[in-house]
């Protein structure tokens, strides 16, 4: 029996049962072993080192395995252990650390050090998300995105959870778990996953008036964002800031992104899900890596109950925002992302937020969810993370002294000394006890009404933002928010779900309602629902666009050039200087990733091939190919459809003329935004922003 191997094996004889047998795996352990420096030994998680780490122990060479093997017992358990559940909503994210600076005291209002200390920087941890999708989903679906901050404050850890949205779908926390459901994967069926394109959202939809406004903010271009770090961030609820006194400001808090606003079109964005199912979290982390620090402003309305007594809505209604042209923002600070965590899942995965976590100077308003939310971080965590010691897992811990008299419990990573455990005492002098100046809550003035389950008649009026929204875009917005309704309601399998929809429509603008009922081949209007508050008309808000918005820059943004063997090696490097001095990270793509060898006859390293990547992953696009390469590409369906989804996302075309036989299999007919490689400029130009007078010519937009 002793002479039996397996094929291949080496034929030095098996190492003895308990011995160091890391060369008895006979394939070679040590051939990838590149990487030198100062290796510390390998242990057990009880510090006993490990001197083979490949085979499991046996009685003898093919012998069963021992239980005694406590070395392959701990690794084993810690691994059937190392998924947790993952969030039930905003399960999929990227994070990154960084810093929080203020530039403009709010002392006026607040007696809060992170609001009214300039130039100090706070540590923060900031966690972009999908809200729909489970942890292993695509980053670019149709969906809202989560935006929370967690400042490492001198006061306490303050976490500000919003979404890049300013409202929300539901009034009151009671129906949070009805959205949630709705939206998730259908339970009999297990599908669609991360998206709200199916009968279930839709039929709670339908039968939830007051989320009509979210609706449309949900159907615009904000929810197929480009990038992380082109998005908005919003606090949604009124919070109130206080000073020393109590008194009490109200205040909403808004994060502008420095590169501005920016989107994708609808089609890339269902492109970009095949392409590349990480698009945000690599864009997040190569921009980390390459220097080019995500920024955003932080801004604030401020507003006083008198103030907000006279707005003809209720702040108190999440379903609500305040138009900036009503309360301007001030812009009090800046956020800058400057570094990748060192460990997914031990920051990015592990950290809990909490809309709890509040350092004084700063109150929670009556918002009904916002209420809700006080209670709902903390409870998921628990179980999530596994017990109420969580707020000791590093990312999680407060970076100020913290002391309290709270104990034991599920993995407990103290030793606290001491006889004492409790408070009032005194039998320790360093044991905690309450502190001089702490956490003041507002005191609020009391409605007299009464107890109830009650919704406030100031929440009524379900329409009349809605409206305000639609009407504010661009007619392209317009168009992509009706379009996108046709889409999302072609994938609902009810007709009176359908119907009911198109229904709301018509009191958010009669207009949108007959487009989408067109797009979806309704023969007739169906009826509007009775709303009990008529909606009016607010004074449009041009700062609710994204297109009249957008900064024209190739900063933070992505070209690709697509280069063969024999290309203009002047062209290359003419058009990859232009694009890099104007910002923007440029990527070589070529047939293979071994690169190509350029008329200069040296060779250009690619950075992607092309088959694996196709143009939805860049911003523009540059194509420059002898006339040879040229002919062979245009029968290249990937270096096509480079070109073609290129101009059918409204991104400029740079081309020479080996480059044009691809450009005509594509069938592009150029424009404006496709111009001649040797017109740099022309082409950092149209690379700064969309073509967006060639959408109509290309596509049937509802
Ligand atoms: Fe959340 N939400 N939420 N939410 N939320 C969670 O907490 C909840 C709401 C938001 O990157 C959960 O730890 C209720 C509004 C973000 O880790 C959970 C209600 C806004 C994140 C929860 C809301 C948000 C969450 C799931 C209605 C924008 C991800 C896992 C009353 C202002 C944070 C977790 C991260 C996560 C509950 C509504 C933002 C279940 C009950 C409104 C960005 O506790």
């Amino acid at each position: 029996m002793a002479s039996r191997k397996a094929p291949g094996t080496s034929t030095k004889k098996s190492a003895g049962p308990g011995t160091s047998g890391s060369d008895s795996i006979g394939n070679g352990g040590e051939l990838h072993r590149k990487a030198s420096g100062k290796h510390p030994p390998l242990t057990t998680n009880q510090g006993i080192p490990v001197p083979d780490n490949q085979n499991s122990l046996r009685p003898e060479p093919r012998g069963p395995t021992l239980l005694e093997d406590f070395i392959l017992r701990e690794k084993i358990t810690h691994f059937d252990h190392e998924r947790i559940p993952e969030r039930i909503v905003h399960a999929r994210g990227s994070a990154a650390h960084g810093y929080f600076e203020l530039t403009k005291s709010l002392k006026k209002y607040t007696t809060a050090k992170i609001l009214t200390e300039v130039g100090v920087k706070t540590p923060v941890f900031t966690r972009f998300s999908t809200v729909a999708g489970g942890a292993g989903s695509v980053d670019t679906p149709r969906d809202v995105r989560g935006f929370a901050v967690k400042f490492y404050t001198k006061e306490g850890n303050w976490d500000l959870v919003g979404n890049n949205i300013p409202v929300f779908f539901i009034q009151d926390a009671m129906k949070f778990p009805d959205v949630v459901h709705s939206v998730k994967m259908e339970p009999d069926r297990g599908f669609p996953q991360a998206g709200s394109a199916h009968d279930t959202f839709w039929d709670f939809i339908s039968l939830t008036p007051e989320a009509m406004h979210m609706i449309m903010w949900a159907m615009s271009d904000r929810t197929i964002p480009r990038s992380l770090r082109t998005i908005e961030g919003f606090g949604v609820h009124s919070f109130r800031l206080l000073d020393a006194k109590g008194n009490s400001t109200f205040v909403k808090f808004h994060w502008r992104p420095k590169l501005g606003i920016q989107s994708t079109v609808w089609d890339e964005a269902l492109k970009l899900q095949a392409a590349d199912n990480d698009f945000h979290r690599r864009d997040l982390f190569e921009a980390i890596q390459a220097g080019q620090y995500p920024e955003w402003e932080l801004g604030v309305q401020l507003f006083t109950e008198e103030e907000a007594d006279e707005f003809d809505f209720d702040h108190l209604d999440p379903t609500k925002l305040i138009p900036e042209e009503v309360v301007p923002l001030t812009m009090i600070g800046r956020m800058v992302l400057d570094r990748w965590p060192d460990n997914f899942f031990a920051e990015t995965e592990q950290v809990a937020y909490c809309p709890a976590n509040i350092v004084p100077g700063i109150d929670f308003s009556n918002d009904p969810l916002l209420q809700g939310r006080l209670f709902s971080y903390l409870d998921t965590q628990l179980s999530r993370l596994g017990g109420p010691n969580f707020h000791q897992i590093p990312i999680n811990a407060p970076k100020c002294p913290f002391a309290n008299l709270q104990r034991d419990g599920h993995m407990q990573m103290n030793v606290p000394k001491g006889r004492v455990n409790y408070e009032p005492s005194s039998l320790q002098s360093d044991a905690p006890r309450e502190a001089k100046e702490g956490y003041r809550h507002h005191a609020t003035r009391s409605e007299d009404a009464g107890k109830g389950r009650v919704r406030p008649e100031s929440f009524a009026d379900h329409y009349s933002q809605a409206r305000l929204f639609f009407r504010s875009q661009t007619s392209i917005e317009q168009a992509h928010m009706a379009s996108a309704l046709v889409f999302e309601l072609s994938k609902v399998g009810t007709a009176h779900v359908r119907e009911a929809i198109v229904g709301h429509l018509r009191h958010v603008d009669p207009g949108l309602a007959k487009r989408v009922a067109d797009g979806l081949g309704m023969d007739a209007l169906p009826p509007a629902p009775p709303a009990k508050f008529k909606p009016h008309d607010m004074p449009e808000s041009p700062a609710l666009q994204i297109i009249g918005r957008m900064k024209s820059t190739l900063e933070g943004r992505a070209v690709g050039i697509l280069v063969d063997d024999g290309s203009d090696a002047g062209a290359v490097s003419a058009l990859k200087k232009a694009a890099a001095d104007a910002g923007a990270m440029v990527k070589i793509v070529a047939p293979k990733l071994g690169g190509a060898k350029l008329s200069d006859g040296k060779r250009m390293p690619a950075d992607g091939q092309l088959a694996g990547t196709p143009s939805t992953v860049f911003d523009a696009v540059a194509v420059v190919l002898s006339e040879k390469a040229g002919k062979q590409l245009a029968r290249e369906a990937a270096a096509v459809d480079f070109v073609r989804d290129a101009f059918g996302h409204l991104k400029a075309i740079a081309f020479d003329a080996g480059a044009k036989a691809v450009l005509d299999a594509g069938g592009i007919d150029p424009d404006a935004g496709v111009v001649k490689a040797s017109d740099t400029k022309g082409f950092i130009k149209a690379a700064k922003t969309r073509q967006w007078d060639r959408e109509p010519k290309l596509r049937l937009l509802a």
